[in-house]
């Protein structure tokens, strides 16, 4: 239902991915490949952007985890949504952001999102993120 909450409006309004965008998100967060995401995964991503491991993601650290051609406002939009999503709007991602994002994901609440839940949630938290990037393009 939380997820529903936060972003079920936005979801209705930015509408539908496509089923390739959806399974290419999946695949990033499942590292292990066995179908199911878990909080151990959605943390090594974190991990994988915080590259000098100081517990933050900056936007430094996240531009160079993005391929190169992603455009300005995609980039900083996204940023600016998990920087919001820490709780503090500082231009830094804390590590907690990694438990948020895989609790807004995790749709039934036990702590495994396999991708049919995940069909469900990331649409949904990718529109709140299309919302960032939306304004900083206008
Ligand atoms: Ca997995
Ligand atoms: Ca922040
Ligand atoms: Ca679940």
């Amino acid at each position: 239902m939380k997820v529903v909450v936060l972003f079920g409006l936005l979801g209705a309004v930015l509408g539908g991915m496509s089923l390739d965008d959806i399974r290419s998100g999946f695949k990033r967060l499942d590292m292990n490949n066995d179908g199911t995401v878990r909080t151990n995964e959605v943390t090594e991503f974190f991990n994988r952007i915080d590259t000098n491991g100081d517990g933050f993601a900056t936007l430094e650290e996240f531009k160079a985890y993005l391929p190169a051609d992603v455009p300005q406002a995609k980039l900083q939009g996204s940023f600016k949504f998990y920087d919001k999503t820490d709780g503090e709007d500082d231009n830094k991602v804390s590590r907690e952001v990694a438990s948020k994002v895989f609790d807004n994901l995790d749709l039934n609440d036990d702590r495994e999102i396999p991708f049919e839940e995940f069909m469900q949630t990331y649409p949904l938290m990718k529109a709140a993120i299309a919302k960032e990037i939306l304004a900083l393009s206008a």
